[in-house]
């Protein structure tokens, strides 16, 4: 089985609400689930803050384009609105594939602009890093290392002291 890790983000509506549903969504695939973060907009500042989780999801038979379909039909499902202007806009709910790992434990790699895994920008995003580390502590993002090391680098190690925990918000149901 490959398991797959997915950001989870919102920053519009009932942010709780889309995130929690989401999770509803990925019924018995979900391995693991982090705590919820709040995260102030990366990329582009003029927006509002956001929620963001991780997640380890998992299912026979389910390989990366699979899992790609299933992340664009959470983001359906919470009628995210594109606006090709704006890559780094606001958004009910984004899902992305993280990291895609075999059963073997080897990296899934792609480079097709549709999906690349592992993700370009995660080495760089304490809100993906942070609750990732927390539910796989010895994780590491094929070409960039350890994420317990990537925490700890700047410009990410001040992003992480920017965001806040949210443990009253539990996405396990
Ligand atoms: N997603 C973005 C752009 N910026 N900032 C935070 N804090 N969290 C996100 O999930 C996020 C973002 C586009 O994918
Ligand atoms: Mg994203
Ligand atoms: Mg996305």
């Amino acid at each position: 089985m490959i398991t797959v890790v997915l950001s989870l983000g919102s920053n519009l509506g009932d942010r709780e609400e889309h995130l929690r549903q989401a999770v509803r969504a990925l019924g018995d695939s979900l391995l693991l689930v982090s705590g919820v973060y709040e995260t102030p907009p990366w990329g582009d500042a003029d927006q509002p803050a956001y929620l963001n989780a991780v997640a380890l999801v998992g299912e026979a038979g389910r390989g990366v384009d699979e899992w790609l379909s299933v992340a664009q039909q959470l983001e359906r499902d919470a009628h995210r609105e594109r606006d090709p202007s704006r890559r780094f806009g606001p958004r009910t709910l984004d899902v992305d594939l993280i990291t895609a790992t075999t059963a073997a434990g080897e990296p899934v790699l792609s480079d097709r602009p549709e999906l690349i895994l592992p993700h370009p920008r995660a080495h760089l995003r304490a809100f993906v890093l942070r609750p990732w580390l927390e539910i796989q502590p010895y994780a590491s993002l094929p070409g960039h290392g350890w994420v317990y090391d990537l925490i700890r680098a700047e410009p990410v190690a001040s992003d992480v002291l920017a965001m806040t925990a949210r443990p009253e918000i539990s996405l396990e149901s």
